[in-house]
């Protein structure tokens, strides 16, 4: 009876420290709001860490603007279209840092530095 007993009580314990866990990264989880207004990502420099959402909000009367970057890994830090009024996110997958731009407006640039 031992020898089942053990390895159940074991499975048990990886579980609930896998929940545990699991539990405790969610909760470490922020929401980095960036405005989009006059033409610029407010504000233009972040620091976040991986699980993080990043929240682009545009806060213009009449300006579209979209979100993309160039740097290595962060390819999926994409929005297509943002008109007035609209809000989106994205989830940090990975470390590094990524510079963030406008393709309708060259001059907005934001720096991510993304930590573990
Ligand atoms: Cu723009």
């Amino acid at each position: 009876m031992k020898n089942i007993v053990t390895p159940i009580a074991a499975g048990l314990l990886t579980g609930f420290c896998l929940a545990a866990t699991i539990v405790a990264a969610q909760a470490k989880a922020t929401d980095i709001v960036i405005s989009q207004k006059g033409k610029k990502f407010v504000p233009g420099t972040v620091q976040a860490k991986v699980g993080d959402t990043l929240t682009f909000v545009n806060e213009e009367k009449r300006k579209r603007h979209n979100v993309y970057t160039r740097s290595a890994d962060f390819e999926y830090l994409k929005i297509k279209k943002q008109k007035p009024g609209d809000r989106d996110s994205v989830t940090l997958k990975n470390a590094g840092t990524a510079i963030i731009k406008c393709a309708l407006h060259p001059k907005m640039k934001l720096t991510v530095v993304v930590t573990e």
